[in-house]
């Protein structure tokens, strides 16, 4: 399959490719989160929701591999650094109680992916501490096993999570398309340059497209 992606074609071998949806949790899309403690107006991010879901559909119908990852710590934050939880002046902290539960603590309500792109049996679900998804997780070990040479990136927030994630996944030989329109930033200023500098210099950390370009690939 070739998808007619930026900066040029992006081969995607669909047995060879997982389509992975970065942190679309509660405590980032919902009021009273992680996201919102941190002084963001969340409602930015739900836009995404509908071409997000159109995509993961289509990806589950043609029976590819699905990650979804969650940035998470333990309840007693072993894994999360002091100089995480004490940065800048929140409203509420890392692993205080808020309104959905403790702050980006695994298995409170917060952290749940939200209803809409809640993922099935035999979907792989990443708990991560950082921003990217392959530090301090299996995501490799995970993506190695099913010989995954390519990634699809979706979910938030794009210049935080999502790139950050892009560029260990380059670094480690995966290639990477972002779809545009299911990548989300509280600031639209950062999504745009983040877009930018990932398809800059040849594709010098992946490619980008719209979705409707990979849905009309995969029908
Ligand atoms: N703050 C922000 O933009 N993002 C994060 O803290 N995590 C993710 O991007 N998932």
């Amino acid at each position: 399959m070739q998808i007619k992606a930026t900066p040029f074609p992006f081969n995607l071998e669909p047995a060879r490719t997982a389509l992975v949806i970065i942190d679309m949790q509660r405590d980032f899309i919902e009021p009273g989160g992680f996201g919102e403690t941190l002084g963001n107006d969340v409602s930015l991010l739900q836009a995404i929701i509908p071409a997000t879901q159109k995509v993961l559909h289509a990806w589950r119908r043609q029976g590819g591999l699905v990650i979804h990852t969650r940035e998470s710590h333990r309840p007693d934050l072993a894994d999360c650094p002091p100089a995480k939880r004490n940065r800048g002046t929140p409203a509420l902290r890392i692993g205080d109680q808020g309104p959905m539960g403790r702050i980006l603590i695994a298995g409170e309500p917060g952290n749940q992916i939200i209803e809409a792109l809640a993922p099935i049996e035999g979907e792989v679900v990443i708990d991560k501490p950082g921003k990217g998804a392959f530090y301090a997780t299996a995501l490799h070990g995970e993506l190695q096993r099913r010989a995954i040479r390519s990634l699809v990136f979706m979910g938030v927030t794009t210049e935080v999570c999502v790139q950050t994630s892009m560029r260990e996944a380059n670094d480690r030989g995966y290639d990477c398309l972002l779809l545009e329109d299911c990548t989300e930033s509280y600031f639209p200023g950062f999504k745009s340059a983040a877009l930018e500098m990932i398809r800059a210099q040849g594709a010098i950390v992946g490619w980008t497209a719209p979705s409707a370009i990979l849905l009309a690939a995969m029908e």
